[in-house]
């Protein structure tokens, strides 16, 4: 114990050399990426776990001199609470790039801790509380307010981040790939996609539809004036006010036949500007069976989430979804492909099936109706997980989900099919977190793995409404935990959070506005091994998939943020919120 006493001032000779200054040591500089925990923190009954990992990329892994005793001191690191033994050298180099140990601590007391392994150093702080995921959920509702186009943002809601307007989109021409002759309609609000600062209905309806199902499984959980928008103190539910914003503008794409446009965009992508800096023409582009199922899907979800909010809004989604799924089934394989001349996202989808499940799903529950329901019989939603699934084909879950929601409604044999759907792969899941580096549930890592990472804590929290099992809880925690930090980029990998979290997101605002910090709320994509923009990025080398992470703005394919990215990661972090 008597180490303990001396330990700052040992540590800072063993390390700075000379006399050790006077006073505790200052941490900015001491926390050591080798200590890998979830830098925002951990609930009172949450197990904390952390990993001491060689991240010397460039360094040998082997040369790994495993620790033996760690010690949780406070924040300060001037006293100790708890001492341990760090747990078995594991060998994680294929996955991860690293060899670890990594080791559990029973939950500690609420309060404010650091790890301190001797000869290593200080753990980024992190606390343990009620509702520590708090600011997290809402800092990720926020960061979709951050992406409003069409509106500025003032200080009053957006402190430092305030900006102009851009694209009010009231002019934005039909482009040929439309079906409509030439000409101009207006398409105003909706969020920015991502870095960029297009439109695109696939990825609207399906974060809107991942936001939605969260009201529908915890309640609101943003009722008015919790956000800081400017529709705070309506008088109704700030997390509607929010996604109403996106639905707005999708329901400006639809077309007078139902069909639905796929996306609103320039034809290539602008230069790293302000939104206000960005004046090229503006189009809509593409009609597709994607995003019109996709689009029926959200709406119809919406008529059943905003009947209290506002009836005639609610009847004005289900009508709009009623004839979008008209247009889709007579319309099933109109897959959309960026034309020529058009080079911005795709979000291109040849098969529909995930999402006319979806669509089916989501009127079946709004309405009862035999059609829908026949429907799915023919096409039942395909409950599946993996790299890559997300705007694809993770409709096929939330159909599967959003029946599991009003057994009511579904015939039994139906529902409990799903079911055990469902908790199967679940199981799959929580397993996959138990046994992988880090904690969390994937092997694979491509664009947007993070979403990969929540959208299977999604699925996992699916599967403990169904259960009750904690087991499926705690994995959704872990998973949380990676996200936050438990990782081996040691990076808490939501903007603005934790200690050090990413600087140099793929966001024109961010890279533009002059602040060096970026917009907070928003999740970086996550590592990718397949580094599309190698070309404009400078990866380690020789980095492992869980590594290949790169915090430089030209890093669209690890670092730019997505609305189908900041969507899950709220989902976990408001379910977690309820289910403490
Ligand atoms: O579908 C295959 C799957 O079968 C395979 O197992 C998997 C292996 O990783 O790859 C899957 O294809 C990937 C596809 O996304 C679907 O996940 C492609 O490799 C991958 O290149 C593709 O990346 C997409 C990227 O655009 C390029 O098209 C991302 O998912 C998508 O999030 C991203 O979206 C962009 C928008 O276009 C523009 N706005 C920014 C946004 C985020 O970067
Ligand atoms: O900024 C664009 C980002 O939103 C897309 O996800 C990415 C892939 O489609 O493309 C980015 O734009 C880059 C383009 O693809 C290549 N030249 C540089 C552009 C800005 O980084």
């Amino acid at each position: 114990m008597r180490y303990l006493l001396l330990f700052p001032f040992l540590f800072l000779l063993l390390h700075c050399g000379g006399d050790a200054p006077a006073g505790p040591p200052s941490f900015a500089d001491r926390a050591t990426a080798r200590i890998q925990l979830n830098q925002v923190g951990y609930y009172p009954d949450q197990p904390i776990r952390f990993t001491y990992a060689d991240t010397s990329y460039v360094g040998d892994p082997l040369q790994f001199r495993p620790a033996t005793v760690f010690y949780v001191t406070d924040l300060s690191g001037d006293s100790t609470v708890h001492e341990g033994t760090l747990g078995d050298t594991l060998d994680w180099r294929e996955l991860a790039g690293v060899v670890a140990q990594s080791t559990r601590i029973d939950p500690l007391p609420a309060g404010e801790y650091r790890i301190f392994i001797p000869e290593v150093g200080y753990s980024h702080p992190f606390r343990v509380a009620e509702n520590v995921l708090r600011e997290v959920f809402v800092g990720s509702v926020r960061g979709l307010y951050y992406q409003r186009a069409g509106q500025a943002l003032p200080e009053t809601y957006a402190g430092e981040y305030a900006r102009e307007a851009g694209h009010p989109d009231t002019a934005v021409q039909f482009h040929p790939s439309s079906g409509r002759e030439a000409g101009k309609t207006s398409s105003p609000g909706g969020w920015y996609d991502a870095g960029d600062f297009n439109k695109y209905v696939v990825n609207g309806a399906f974060p809107v539809g991942q936001l939605l199902a969260l009201y529908e499984d915890v309640g609101d959980p943003a009722a008015d004036g919790t956000l800081n928008i400017p529709e705070s103190g309506n008088g109704r539910s700030d997390y509607l006010d929010e996604i109403k914003y996106e639905l707005d503008w999708l329901l400006t794409m639809q077309d007078a036949d139902g069909g639905v446009f796929h996306k609103l965009t320039t034809l290539k992508f602008a230069g790293m500007v302000m939104p206000r800096g960005a004046t090229k023409p503006r189009f809509i582009v593409g009609k597709s069976t994607a995003a019109t199922f996709d689009f029926a899907a959200a709406a119809a979800q919406a008529a059943r989430v905003y009947r209290e909010y506002d009836a005639d809004y609610a009847d004005r989604l289900l009508s709009a979804a009623r004839h979008a799924w008209s247009w889709g089934i007579a319309h099933p394989a109109e897959f959309f492909r960026n034309p020529p001349d058009v080079s911005t996202g795709e979000y291109g989808d040849d098969n529909a099936d995930d999402e006319r499940a979806w669509a089916a799903a989501e009127l079946f529950a709004t309405t009862g109706e035999q059609e829908f329901y026949n429907d799915l019989q023919e096409n039942p939603p395909r409950v599946r997980f993996g790299p890559g699934v997300g705007w694809t084909a993770y409709m096929g879950n939330l159909a599967a989900f959003t029946l599991l929601r009003h057994p009511d409604r579904v015939p039994r044999e139906f529902h409990d099919r799903l079911r055990g759907q469902v908790i199967t792969l679940a199981d799959s899941l929580q397993l996959a977190v138990d046994g992988n580096a880090y904690r969390q549930p994937i092997t694979g890592f491509g664009w947007g793995s993070n979403s990969d990472v929540a959208n299977a804590a999604m699925f996992l929290a699916a599967a403990h409404r169904q259960t009750r099992n904690a087991a499926y809880l705690n994995a959704m925690r872990d998973c949380m935990n990676y996200l936050l930090g438990h990782n081996p980029n040691a990076v808490c990998y939501l903007t603005g959070f934790g200690t050090r979290s990413p600087m140099f997101i793929h966001h024109r605002q961010s890279a533009a506005d002059g602040i060096d910090a970026p917009v907070p709320g928003l999740l970086s994509g996550g590592p990718n091994e397949r580094q599309q923009d190698k070309a404009d990025t400078r990866y380690r080398p020789g980095v492992a998939p869980m590594q290949s992470w790169a915090d430089q703005t030209p890093s669209y394919a690890s670092n730019e943020i997505c609305l189908n990215w900041n969507a899950p990661l709220t989902y976990v972090a408001g379910y977690l919120e309820a289910h403490q």
